[in-house]
């Protein structure tokens, strides 16, 4: 049996909006949650501290159980929650193992190739030092990185390990939509278009879409005409 679930978030941060899916799509909607501001430091609050020494979002608790990590999270639910709501980790050998290539493969590439390589420069580097050459390359690396799982959508014509919605969506989807608030032309991309579209429609991904999203237009566009 599930316990009070608590979870401290971040509008807008990856590793918060997986486990927020997860929670919705296994019907523990509602639960009870903090959504903190970053600006105000509120992350590095003793109650935050208490539970996750890092000061890091997610820091999840159920009942007294405490997991933090967003993967964790999400492997946590879908384990010890199997059987409520969708199933997003197949019982079927040959559909797990697809499901868990296409997670990791998500998580590992696109945390790599999208966010540490190519935004992080946008983000940590002023615009006087950023290096056109260094853009070029880093752009062309993601950019390959979108063409693949193009490529794995035409396969599939639906969601990324088939048919169905499973995990391998929850560590992918977050990453396009950043990548699509930056600028990404998702016009050249029809499959990921699709996707994209597909998957912004549901129930899930609409009660979890990052609040400030809604409100605030993005600062700045760093992919558009390059991703
Ligand atoms: N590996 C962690 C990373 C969590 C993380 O970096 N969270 C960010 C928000 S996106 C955060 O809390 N940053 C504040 C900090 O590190 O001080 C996870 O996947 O949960």
């Amino acid at each position: 049996m599930a316990g009070e679930m608590f979870l401290y978030w971040g509008s807008g941060s990856i590793p918060c909006w997986k486990p927020m899916i997860v929670l919705e799509e296994k019907g523990f909607g509602g639960y009870k949650n903090k959504l903190v501001s970053f600006s105000n430091k509120e992350h590095k609050g003793e109650d935050v501290l208490k539970l996750n020494p890092r000061g890091q979002v997610p820091t999840f608790k159920d009942g007294d159980i405490v997991v933090n990590e967003s993967n964790a999270v999400c492997d946590y639910l879908e384990s010890s929650y199997k059987d409520k709501g969708a199933q997003l980790i197949p019982s079927d050998k040959a559909q797990r193992a697809r499901v868990l290539q296409r997670m990791h493969e998500a998580n590992n590439n696109m945390q790599q190739k999208l966010m540490l390589d190519l935004l992080y420069y946008f983000f940590q580097t002023k615009e006087e030092d950023r290096k056109e050459e260094e853009i070029a390359k880093k752009s062309e690396a993601a950019k390959e990185e979108m063409n693949r799982w193009e490529g794995y959508l035409g396969e599939t014509k639906s969601f990324l390990a088939g048919n169905d919605f499973t995990m391998a969506d929850v560590y992918f989807f977050p990453y396009l939509a950043f990548a699509v608030r930056m600028g990404m032309d998702i016009e050249k991309y029809p499959n990921l278009k699709a996707y994209y579209e597909k998957v912004c429609g549901r129930p899930s991904i609409k009660a979890t879409w990052p609040p400030h999203w809604k409100e605030e237009p993005p600062k700045f566009s760093p992919l558009q005409g390059r991703v």
